[in-house]
């Protein structure tokens, strides 16, 4: 149990950690922008906040961008359109989409032929040809920017897997005569020193396990649903609601509903263990941990 008791030591960390394949990601993006006409930026709509990539401006410059909520199908709606208002307000073009299960890809072949025909007018005022759209897919890691890419293909072209860092390299994908479009390996930040996106990236599984303890993010997805949604807390986990006061207290309750076997003491990485992938494996829906 000393991880959960630590919880509260933890909060002033400063986590530092970046795998290598994220730098050299970064310097490729820097190296073909300029060949790019419009930014596909991919974020989970559970987490309109944390994932969206701080200080991506910096390497696409002043490209056209899109940005896409993926992972629809999994989000609070009513929680998630507050989000979308707010980066329209701000003058972005938002849509949502659910990859997996959906065509909706085609809203974002609709929005793009629009970019560029702004772009292409220009052209060939200029007395050029217009050209066919370069668009590149950005993300955090394991927010569905291959299963997208796949969607637009029509073919199983770029490799999918529930967990973070499942494409290594850049890959350009012919779509049409029209389109083409670069795959990207997910990319984060070198430091978190913000212990509640960490958590929450933690919790869709955008960041791998050994960053925080499993511990950890149970017990951030205990609070987050006790403070929005009890009532999944209460079906799920058979609790009425959460405190950090008493966590042993919970995860032995947690257990005993999830029959989860106990030898002589509760099995507190396992109850972890249970409660994250209740939400890795689409057993809980309908939430949205970032508020405005
Ligand atoms: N429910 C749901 N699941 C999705 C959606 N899009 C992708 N997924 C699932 O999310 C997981 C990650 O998908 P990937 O396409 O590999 O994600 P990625 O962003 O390419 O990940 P990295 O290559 O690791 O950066 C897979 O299990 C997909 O099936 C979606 O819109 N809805
Ligand atoms: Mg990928």
């Amino acid at each position: 149990m000393s991880n959960i008791n630590e919880n509260e030591k933890f909060q002033k960390t400063v986590i530092n950690w970046y795998p290598g394949h994220m730098t050299k990601t970064k310097r490729d993006i820097g190296n073909i922008i300029s060949s790019v006409d419009v930014v596909i930026e991919v974020v989970d709509s559970r987490i309109p906040f944390s994932s969206r990539i701080p200080d991506l401006k910096k390497f696409t410059r002043d490209k056209k961008s899109i940005i896409v909520f993926n992972k629809y199908d999994l989000c609070d709606k009513t929680i998630t359109e507050k989000w979308i208002k707010k980066y329209e307000d701000e003058g972005s073009i938002v849509i949502t989409c659910d990859s997996k299960n959906t065509n909706d890809y085609k809203k974002i072949i609709v929005e793009v032929n629009n970019l560029m025909k702004d772009l292409n007018s220009k052209r060939i005022q200029k007395g050029l040809l217009s050209k066919k759209a370069r668009c590149l897919v950005v993300g955090v890691p394991n927010v569905g920017k291959s299963t997208l890419i796949n969607k637009f293909a029509g073919r199983n072209i770029a490799g999918i897997g529930n967990k973070p860092g499942v494409t290594k390299n850049m890959s350009v994908i012919k779509i049409n005569e029209n389109m083409d479009l670069l795959d990207t390996p997910g990319i984060l930040w070198p430091k978190f020193d913000n212990n509640e996106i960490a958590n929450n990236l933690a919790s869709m599984t955008i960041i791998k396990e050994e960053i925080l303890t499993i511990e950890e993010i149970a017990i951030h997805i205990l609070k987050k649903l006790n403070d929005y949604y009890p009532e999944i807390l209460k079906k799920e986990f058979g609790i009425e609601e959460y405190n950090n006061d008493e966590v042993e207290e919970y995860f032995e309750k947690i257990s005993k509903y999830k029959n989860i076997p106990v030898n002589g003491e509760v099995d507190y990485e396992r109850v972890s263990l249970v409660i994250v992938n209740s939400i890795k494996q689409e057993k809980i829906k309908g939430i949205t941990f970032d508020r405005l």
